[in-house]
């Protein structure tokens, strides 16, 4: 009897492993400097994307060749470039990018001179210790605002009213480590994440103020957290790693009685060092991947799991739950871990999402064959 039972089990295990297809990544190293963060936008104006991570960017679409941008500051094992936001700031027609970091707390952009000449620095505000910075269409008119998580200081947003002119938005008066935005209780407004719980935007963002809902406690969180309908419910779900500790998981929103709860759900307890997330849709099936993995040495090796072995991978969601499907892991430096901001782009126009990745463990392209 056991036999038959067997092949049973093989055959319905390859009918669930043909459904899903795997998708086939091949990695080029770009460089083994130790920058963060890396963005994807075309620096020059030739027509393909680049890679701008510290203190180069790359030519695509070969990234053999690099530029310097400037010289970024080092504190330790760190390096004051914890985002790469492309924003023509100046709207000089060159794209720019929006940075800043924990040691110095400025929130800065950096100026495309489109000639070699290395980037100049602009200050958009003094924020205090920056973990890392995102970019969200808070006031839904179309444009990026620009908003940093720093912990244990107060949140706010900066809108760019014109070149090189931001307003800055006070949300509310702490926060702790992790930031997402989207709408939770369904009026149409987008919300924050933080780790304390929600805030409920206003009607009036210039006059009203953010109402904190504390729902949930999500310890010191990813940046992004990603705000979703998961089970298609009518009710946006949230995704959240812990960027130091163990974790990955998705927090289904309930309403019972009137009153909203949230039920946790494990996606992968057993990695730590989940700092970012993003959510894309990787294989081209119309719904999103979650892409993630760890942070190399995010504490410098002094987090829990901060010695396990590296990865990145893509989660796909099956209706009910993830499956987890690795793109990289092993060893730290053959393994390649998620670092603090990476880009998923279609860098060669295949019309597959391309993965570029930085990172202490080196700059990485991961190429969807
Ligand atoms: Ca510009
Ligand atoms: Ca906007
Ligand atoms: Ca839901
Ligand atoms: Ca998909």
């Amino acid at each position: 009897m056991k036999y038959p039972i067997t092949l049973l089990l093989l055959s319905l295990s390859f009918g669930a492993f043909s459904q899903s297809k795997n998708l086939n990544f091949s990695r080029q190293n770009i460089a083994s400097e130790s920058y963060e963060s890396v963005g994807i936008f075309d620096v020059d104006g030739d027509g393909n994307l680049d890679l701008v991570s510290g203190s180069f960017w790359y030519k695509g679409p070969a990234f053999i060749e690099r530029q310097l941008i400037g010289q970024v500051k080092r504190y330790g094992e760190y390096y004051e470039d914890f985002s790469t936001i492309s924003m023509d700031v100046n709207e000089d027609g060159k794209m720019d990018f929006v940075t800043g970091g924990w040691f110095e707390g400025r929130l800065i952009w950096k100026e495309n001179p489109g000639d070699g000449s290395e980037w100049k620095e602009h200050l958009i505000a003094e924020t205090g210790n920056i973990e890392t910075t995102r970019a969200w269409d808070i006031d839904g008119d179309g444009t990026l605002e620009i908003v940093p998580n720093t912990p244990r200081k107060p949140l706010a947003y900066y809108k760019k009213i014109g070149p090189d002119q931001f307003e800055k938005y006070p949300v509310h008066d702490t926060q702790g480590h992790g930031l997402g935005f989207g709408d939770v209780n369904g009026d149409g407004r987008g919300d924050l994440i933080i780790s304390e719980g929600w805030l409920e935007a206003p009607s009036n963002l210039k006059t009203g103020k953010w109402t904190l809902h504390e729902d949930f406690e999500l310890g010191d969180a990813s940046i992004p957290i990603i705000v979703t309908d998961l089970n298609q419910d009518g009710l946006n779900d949230l995704i959240v790693g812990q960027g130091h500790g163990y974790g990955l998981f998705w927090l289904e929103q309930k309403i019972a009685e009137g009153k909203r709860h949230f039920v946790k759900h494990e996606i992968d307890p057993f990695q730590s060092q989940y700092h970012t997330i993003e959510w894309v849709d990787l294989d081209g099936d119309g719904q999103s991947e979650l892409v993630t993995g760890k942070r190399y040495r995010a504490h410098n090796g002094k987090d829990p799991g901060g010695l396990d072995e590296v990865g990145l991978y893509y989660f796909k969601w099956n209706g009910e739950s993830f499956t987890k499907n690795i793109i990289s892991f092993g060893p730290a430096l053959e393994g390649k871990g998620s670092g603090l901001y990476f880009s998923v782009a279609d860098l060669d126009q295949n019309g597959k999402l391309d993965i570029a990745v930085a990172g202490k463990d080196g700059l990485v392209v991961f190429w969807q064959r």
